[in-house]
C-alpha cells in the first residue's frame, strides 16, 4: 500500500511538473464555493466503451470527466452566467441528426442494445443556452454476437420490448 502511494505520489508529481505554472496555480485555486475570473477552457477526456459489456451485449459504457465545467440541469440566460462554468451534455449516436442532453453528472453514458458493427458516439460540453463548446468522438466496434448467446433470451433484450404507449395527445 504505502508502495502505491509513493507511486501514484510520484506519477502525480511528475504530471503537475509538466503543466505550466500558471494552469498549476490556476487549478489550485479553483473552487465551486467562489467565482472564477477568466477560468480556463473546458476539457472533456473520453475514455473507449467498457470491453466485456461492449462484447457481451452490445452496451457501450463510456465514462468521461470534465475540467472546468460543471454538469448541472440548469438551463437559460441566467445560468449561462454562472461561475465556476456550468452546462450539461450533448450526446449523439452515428451521426443522427439528433441527439439528447444529460445533466445527471455520472461520469459515465450508457447505451444498450448496440448491433454490430461501426459506431461512434459523439459528446459534447454545453452551455446552460445549448452552445456547444468543446466535443469528442469515440469510435468503437461492437463485436458479432457470441456463438453461445441465444437470440429471444431475457438478456438479448428482443423478447422483453414491448411497443411504446402512444403519446400522441
Ligand atoms: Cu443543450
Amino acid at each position: 500500500m504505502p508502495n502505491n502511494f509513493l507511486r501514484a505520489a510520484v506519477a502525480a508529481g511528475l504530471a503537475l511538473s509538466a503543466w505550466p505554472a500558471a494552469a498549476h496555480e490556476a487549478a489550485r485555486e479553483a473552487t465551486p464555493f467562489l467565482p472564477i475570473e477568466n477560468e480556463p477552457a473546458p476539457r472533456l477526456h473520453v475514455d473507449p466503451p467498457l470491453a466485456q459489456p461492449l462484447a457481451a451485449r452490445g452496451t457501450a459504457i463510456i465514462r468521461y470527466r470534465v475540467e472546468n465545467f460543471r454538469i448541472l440541469p440548469i438551463f437559460g440566460a441566467s445560468a449561462a452566467a454562472v461561475s465556476p462554468r456550468a452546462g450539461h451534455l450533448h450526446v449523439t449516436i452515428d451521426d443522427l441528426p439528433w441527439h439528447w442532453a444529460d445533466a445527471g453528472n455520472t461520469d459515465a453514458i450508457v447505451v444498450a442494445g448496440l448491433p454490430a458493427g461501426p459506431h461512434k458516439i459523439l459528446i459534447e460540453l454545453a452551455t446552460p443556452g445549448h452552445r456547444v463548446i468543446a466535443g469528442e468522438t469515440v469510435d468503437f466496434i461492437v463485436p458479432p454476437a457470441r456463438a453461445d448467446h441465444h437470440p429471444g433470451s431475457r438478456e438479448d433484450g428482443a423478447a422483453s420490448r414491448s411497443a411504446p404507449p402512444n403519446t400522441k395527445d
